[in-house]
């Protein structure tokens, strides 16, 4: 819920709240739930946007934006395979009763939550002794710091699941997200960082469009970075998550980022209470947890510091690095993914679920009745992704190493494909 306060009223306000709702649990994936991941978030996220989601005019605008070049043309005729499904009255009166919902959420989130006194809490106490004995914090200001940090009942709102029975719908979440404002300000941030992107694409492999299509998806470049205090959050969601299945893994996974954030401020000489970040405490153009930044940050306009929320150069280079160092082949320059057929017989399904990689060699996939309708890269492997319409068809796609990587950044396919339409849509608009 990072997104309000930058926003001026128009006509495209109820979206924006949706999409504020919406997006800010998808920003954050939901890696750490499985323990792999930088980001943050629940398993609920792809279903929340998706329910909040609007449909809206932009799907054109994506379409048309894809016609440039050989790749682009393969990229297109898959999206315009994929978005045959027509929009139906019951999609859309859904869709306008989930834009007036989030309206009202976005509405009632309160940045700056509520004094508690987490000092006399006695797991906030072990932790501080941890820290203390761990990093050599002094016991005395941490316990001053603690003091000063709220309770956020609204992190704690936004990571409860979604109701079940909400079906998940691809065509909605990518209108939302590929839209004319995102791709205007992506075309933007492309220009005007043409040469840093150009230097990231040759030092990491990664092609300039994806990150593009990453930090518009996360941020729209620095609109929407959050403006909860990551303190806040972290502590909150570290010791008060909500009744959940997994609330004991994604307390861990939140105090692990409380500690990343106190090492993060103390690193740069900051006030910890001066981090801000989104209700997940993902800080950023990029949207990177406190553990990611240390991690996976890059000083790539070289000044001493990993500055992402005021240099262009490290959000562009850390997402680079970012996705090299979750699986990121230079050397598969074509598509990400594939769309495909699948056969009634439902032999696939087997590869539905299993995990984030590509693992499946071409001749096991078509035997199961996968069918490719363009030639694939020999040697490849794939994994199959399912993207759910709502109540149409669902889309069926080959996914790559590389879409995999992306998925690492965001545990939803819904996340990934939509990095990449926004990218090559940015890319078409530059072009044209
Ligand atoms: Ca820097």
């Amino acid at each position: 819920m990072k997104f309000l306060q930058h926003l001026k009223p128009s006509a495209l306000l109820p979206a924006l709240l949706a999409l504020a709702v919406a997006a800010a649990p998808v920003a954050h994936g939901a890696i750490a739930a499985e323990g792999t991941g930088t980001k943050t978030s629940t398993k609920a996220s792809t279903k929340n946007s998706t329910k909040n989601s609007t449909k809206n005019s932009t799907k054109n605008s994506t379409k048309n934006s894809t016609k440039s070049g050989a790749k682009a043309g393969r990229h297109a005729k898959a999206v315009k395979q994929a978005k045959k499904a027509p929009k139906t009255k019951a999609q859309a009166r859904a869709i306008a009763n989930a834009k007036r919902n989030a309206a009202a959420t976005a509405a009632a989130v309160n940045y700056k939550g509520e004094r508690v006194n987490f000092g006399e809490w006695q797991a906030v106490s072990e932790f501080a002794d941890l820290m203390s004995e761990r990093h050599g914090f002094e016991r005395e200001a941490l316990r001053a710091l603690i003091g000063q940090i709220n309770f956020v009942d609204s992190a704690v709102q936004l990571v409860k699941p979604a109701p079940p029975g909400k079906p998940k719908n691809w065509q909605a979440y990518s209108a939302l997200m590929v839209e004319p404002i995102r791709i205007k300000a992506g075309t933007a941030f492309w220009n005007e960082n043409a040469e840093t992107l150009a230097r990231a694409e040759k030092a990491y492999g990664v092609p300039a469009e994806i990150i593009v299509g990453i930090v518009g998806i996360e941020t729209i470049y620095g609109r929407n970075t959050g403006r909860f205090r990551v303190l806040d959050t972290l502590t909150t969601l570290g010791f008060a998550y909500p009744e959940t299945p997994n609330k004991q893994a994604r307390m861990a996974f939140f105090r692990g980022e409380l500690e990343a954030a106190l090492l993060l401020a103390r690193q740069r000489g900051v006030d910890p209470l001066s981090l801000l970040g989104s209700f997940a405490g993902a800080m950023g153009l990029p949207q990177f947890m406190p553990s990611s930044v240390l991690a996976w940050g890059v000083d790539f306009d070289l000044d001493g510091v990993v500055d992402l929320h005021n240099s262009r150069a490290d959000v562009i280079g850390s997402v680079a690095n970012f996705l090299v160092q979750h699986g990121w082949k230079r050397e598969q320059a074509g598509p990400l993914a594939y769309p495909v057929d699948v056969a009634p017989s439902m032999a696939w399904e087997k590869f539905i679920g299993q995990g984030l990689a590509a693992k499946y060699g071409q001749q096991e996939l078509r035997e199961a009745g996968v069918a490719s309708g363009q030639p694939l890269p020999p040697g490849m492997l794939f994994g199959l992704v399912d993207l759910q319409n709502g109540p149409e068809a669902t889309e069926y796609w080959l996914g790559t190493d590389n879409f995999y990587a992306i998925t690492h950044y965001n545990r939803s396919f819904f996340y990934a494909m939509s990095v990449i339409e926004l990218g090559r849509a940015a890319r078409s608009n530059r072009d044209n």
